[in-house]
């Protein structure tokens, strides 16, 4: 395995182990996650592998084989750690400040999730480096727990206010299934989802987009959510039983992202009652409907996402929409197989049209979760 030969030649030594974690799409279920509610994601086949081995200090060395700079980062102090360094970092911090006897570790990271996809490398990296610690201090931290650590390194060390969906799907992700997840109580289950069998493929199109500003409009997505709960008296977004009653009471921005939330768990819902019932291909409409309300309401899609849902239905996809955070990455296609080559071709004709870049296409197979490697 490259990651264990790369960690020999940087340390001197055997790892004591390889991990994995996945990236993930997002079937259904978008900025839900913080306000309470239900999201259905699966892992992707990419991921992070990591190969580890303890120090008998506390420090961290890490060599990343995609950093280009072939430079082994060594952080003493884990506040100093820079650039994506920082994901690592906030790991350790994050279990270390739980009271986990997390101590140092050589690190040799190889990942490849497509760049700048929307696939949540980012959970992946920390999601592999946690489990990593896990085993090798004997943590018996569970999955949901580390998913939880991993989140709080991202949200209270690397400073992005992310929910706990892209943690939980690298962390709980079963091959072969979507992972339901209500993110309040935390009790997820996974649902089966065999799309090959049903002759469908999840088509990843990467618009290889990312407009900037996305961070600092997701935190205002979140101050709108939390405003517009407060305003209704309620904890979060997920309680609103009455949405015609609160959408009375509510206006503007904090108006739009409610009608959003509330829908949006219903979609889930609705996508789950159709999945246990084996009516994979009658999703679509819900994607479709998913997409045009995180288009007009939530407004985090941007014009490469909205080309690529309509280039891909206009092609034959049952149904599509953008998946993750917005503001670019990548959308979702649920597509016949035999559908596949018109709705590449719709896509990237759409994409030529405008003269954009050539947009990517990638399947999204069902994949297994963090696991051991070796
Ligand atoms: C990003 C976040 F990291 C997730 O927590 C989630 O909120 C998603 O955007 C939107 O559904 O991926």
């Amino acid at each position: 395995m490259r990651v264990a030969e790369e960690f020999r030649a940087a340390f001197g030594r055997e790892p004591e182990g390889v991990w994995h974690a996945p990236g993930r799409v997002n079937l259904i279920g978008e900025h839900t996650d913080y306000n309470g509610g239900f999201v259905l994601p699966f892992a992707v086949p990419w991921g992070v592998a990591c190969a580890a081995a303890r120090r008998d200090d506390e420090v961290v060395r890490l060599l990343s084989l995609q950093d280009g700079s072939a430079r082994v980062h060594e952080i003493a102090v884990l506040d100093e750690a820079e650039g994506w360094t920082r994901y690592v970092a906030g790991v350790f911090w994050a279990l270390r400040r739980a009271g986990h006897a997390a101590g140092g570790a050589d690190l040799v990271i190889d990942g490849d999730v497509p760049r700048g996809a929307g696939l949540s490398s980012s959970a992946a990296l920390e999601v592999s480096v946690a489990l990593a610690l896990d085993e090798l201090y004997g943590l018996g931290l569970g999955r949901m727990e580390l998913a939880l650590l991993a989140q709080r390194a991202e949200n209270d060390f690397v400073g992005m206010p992310c929910g706990i969906m892209d943690q939980a799907a690298s962390a709980l992700s079963r091959e072969g299934h979507a992972l339901f997840m209500d993110c309040r109580s935390l009790a997820s289950r996974a649902v089966p989802l065999d799309l090959a069998a049903e002759g469908f493929q999840v088509l990843i199109i990467d618009t290889g987009v990312h407009h900037e500003l996305a961070d600092g409009q997701y935190a205002r997505r979140r101050r709108d959510c939390e405003n517009a709960a407060k305003r209704l008296g309620v904890e979060a977004l997920r309680d609103v039983t009455d949405l015609a009653g609160a959408l009375a009471v509510l206006e503007g921005d904090e108006r739009r992202r409610t009608q959003h939330v509330v829908t949006e768990n219903h979609r889930v819902e609705a996508v789950i009652g159709l999945l246990r019932a084996g009516a994979l291909r009658e999703i679509g409409a819900l994607l479709n409907a998913s997409h045009l309300s995180l288009r007009d309401q939530y407004e985090v899609s941007c014009a490469e996402l909205d080309v690529a849902v309509e280039a891909a239905v206009r092609g034959g996809a049952r149904g599509a929409r953008m998946t993750g955070g917005g503001f670019g990455g990548s959308a979702i296609a649920l597509v016949p197989v035999d559908r596949l080559d018109s709705v590449r071709h719709e896509v990237a004709r759409a994409y030529e049209a405008r003269g954009w870049r050539a947009p990517r296409f990638l399947p999204a197979v069902p994949s297994p979760g963090a696991r051991r490697l070796a």
